[in-house]
């Protein structure tokens, strides 16, 4: 190992290595926080400056519960371990630098790295010799390589690997657990060489206490991109056994309970969409990956297809049992995109949404969690055809059928999660159209 990287070792080691978080969202802020916790000295650096009061008064910006947070940021920020800046300047002294910042793709489904590359412009002109430089977003396979090295290099002056250290570290966060899986799940350290993942593995193991992979940067670029890719391919399968039968007149969920008796058939849910911050993005991350090359990327594609087309399958259902949405007034049940959470990044409730006020549909929107459209459901439920459930909240599951029924003032409940039986709503007097089983048809599709 070279003298710089023995001496960013010992200062890991000893934690008196300074560290500096570029981009303090979901990913970036519980990272600082939990390393200022271990020990570190950290500098947090984001370009809103409401965002960087509210850190530095101890305030967490992150919406949503999450637990262990709000209490971590009092701490770190009072100890002084942790302060946050908009100043780039600010960071010129420090060994490590994370990059957490979002890389969305556009609307052909390609990543633009708007943030990203001016992150790298602006860390790349106070990029010292000897820094350990890691990028923690998601990114396409490649982009170490094609974006982040050369644009740290030219902006800096300075050789990967010579003069700097660089490493891929994929993130693995979920709304609700973010400082949960920063220490229970395992990592991926891709590095620039095999010493560089030996210090970046030396580095998370103050906060990871699961397993810390070494490797380079194309396998950590791909484990992260593959594993959400995978998640998405296998929630598609599910969602298109439900269209099949509903075709056929069977149970979907009865049939997946007995697929799942198979060894190795875990298979997936059903559902009225695939929303979120990362399995509707990465799937395309990997397929753009080989863009221009001679690899036939079909699965991915049609997957993404699949499951993008539930929200309109529930319309379809609404309609087929209402026999018709013009001039109806339509409950959504559940906004955010996943059960019990806030988040409703990439919602499909969002789409049902646009396509029944398309279809003339008035749109009334309940969700527990999300501060637009919290308040009393049967209330909202007054007047509606229809109830629609997109997303499965404990609550609903809690909900009394019956009152739903006399709040409504038609009779269908669609249900996109499995949350009621035929016989609970049959017993308040509900026609249940239920994803994935049409065994009791309440209208043609
Ligand atoms: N969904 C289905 N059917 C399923 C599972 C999910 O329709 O069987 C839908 C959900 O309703 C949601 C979307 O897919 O709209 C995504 O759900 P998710 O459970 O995958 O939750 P996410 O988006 O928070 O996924 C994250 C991912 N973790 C990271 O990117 C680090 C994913 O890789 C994890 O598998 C998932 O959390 C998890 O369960 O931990």
């Amino acid at each position: 190992m070279s003298a710089m990287r023995a001496e960013l070792l010992r200062r890991i080691e000893a934690r008196s290595a300074r560290l500096a978080v570029i981009g303090l969202g979901y990913v970036g802020l519980p990272v600082a926080a939990l390393f200022a916790e271990r020990g570190y000295q950290v500098i947090g650096v984001d370009i809103l400056p409401e965002r960087v009061k509210k850190i530095n008064a101890g305030v967490s910006p992150i919406e949503g519960r999450e637990p262990g947070l709000p209490e971590l940021m009092r701490e770190v920020t009072a100890s002084g371990q942790l302060r946050a800046t908009l100043d780039y300047g600010d960071i010129a002294d420090c060994d490590i630098v994370l990059i957490d910042v979002e890389t969305p793709v556009n609307d052909r489904y390609i990543p633009e790295y708007r943030a990203l590359k001016a992150a790298l412009a602006a860390l790349g002109a106070v990029l010292e010799k000897g820094m350990l430089v890691v990028v923690e977003s998601t990114i396409m396979p490649g982009t170490m390589q094609g974006v982040v090295q050369p644009a740290l290099e030219a902006a800096s002056g300075l050789r990967c690997g010579r003069d700097f250290f660089l490493g891929n570290c994929p993130e693995r966060v979920m709304p609700g657990r973010l400082l949960h899986n920063l220490q229970k799940m395992s990592r991926v350290v891709g590095g620039d060489a095999p010493q560089t993942a030996e210090l970046m593995k030396a580095f998370y193991a103050h906060v990871v206490e699961a397993e810390i992979d070494e490797g380079d940067w194309i396998t950590a670029e791909l484990v992260k991109t593959v594993e959400n890719a995978y998640r998405d391919v296998n929630i598609a399968f599910a969602n298109e056994v439900a269209l099949i039968c509903e075709a056929l007149g069977a149970d979907a969920w009865r049939v997946r309970e007995l697929v799942r008796k198979s060894p190795g058939r875990e298979m997936l849910k059903p559902g009225a969409g695939v929303g979120g911050h990362c399995i509707p993005k990465d799937p395309w991350l990997l397929a753009s990956s080989v863009h221009g090359k001679e690899v036939p990327v079909r699965l991915i594609p049609a997957a993404r297809a699949v499951n993008e087309d539930m929200p309109r399958h529930m319309l379809a259902l609404a309609c087929a049992g209402l026999g018709g949405l013009n001039g109806k007034k339509m409950l959504i049940l559940g906004y955010a995109y996943l059960e019990d959470s806030d988040d409703t990044r990439a919602s499909p409730a969002e789409v049902l949404t646009r396509l029944l006020r398309a279809e003339g549909a008035q749109v009334e929107i309940h969700d527990p969690y999300v501060v637009e459209y919290t308040g009393d459901v049967l209330a909202k439920a007054v007047g509606c055809d229809a109830a629609v459930l997109v997303t499965a909240h404990s609550d609903y599951a809690r909900l009394d059928l019956a009152a739903l029924k006399s709040a409504l003032r038609g009779d269908l409940l669609v249900d996109g999660r499995n949350v009621w039986t035929r016989e609970a709503a049959r017993a308040a007097g509900l026609r249940l159209a239920r994803l994935g089983d049409a065994s009791e048809s309440v209208g043609k599709i």
